[in-house]
């Protein structure tokens, strides 16, 4: 799924390590929490749609972890380069075992269909649309 993002050849070598390192804490702490987590719902305050998918997913009796970042008067800055990062335009952004599932309409429908559940069902450390890396045969 290519997605079109400025390619570095067209990036000033001057700026370039400035956009590199953007909001690297805030990316930092959203990936390690997803590498640490199930679920993960990351939202803002006074938007309600992660207040949404929090309530679908204790409906449903899924343990999730929440994180927040700003509401719509500050934090648009941090919440840029996560949207940057995912490609998701909206918050919540919420992953499923490591991949990154949409947002609440998105989650309704993974719940609804029973998919959620198949794939919090996968085997711990299992995860989604990754495949997992084969060893190679020992030389003899
Ligand atoms: N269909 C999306 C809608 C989410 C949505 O529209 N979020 C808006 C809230 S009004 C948002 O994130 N706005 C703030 C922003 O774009 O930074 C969902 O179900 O999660």
């Amino acid at each position: 799924m290519p997605r079109p993002i400025l390619d570095e050849a067209h990036i000033h070598p001057a700026i370039r390590d400035k956009i590199a390192n953007h909001q690297q804490a805030i990316l930092d702490e959203v990936k390690s929490t997803v590498e640490a987590n199930d679920v993960v719902v990351v939202g803002m305050a006074m938007n309600p749609f992660p207040a949404q998918a929090r309530k679908a997913l204790d409906d449903a009796g899924h343990p999730y972890k929440y994180l927040e970042y700003g509401n719509y008067l500050h934090g648009w800055r941090p919440r840029t380069a996560l949207k940057m990062w995912t490609g998701w335009p909206t918050f919540p952004m919420i992953f499923i075992k490591g991949t990154l599932i949409g947002g609440y309409t998105d989650l309704r429908a993974l719940i609804d269909s029973g998919e959620l559940k198949k794939m919090l069902a996968t085997s711990p450390g299992s995860r989604p649309g990754v495949t997992p890396r084969r060893r190679r045969p020992k030389a003899t």
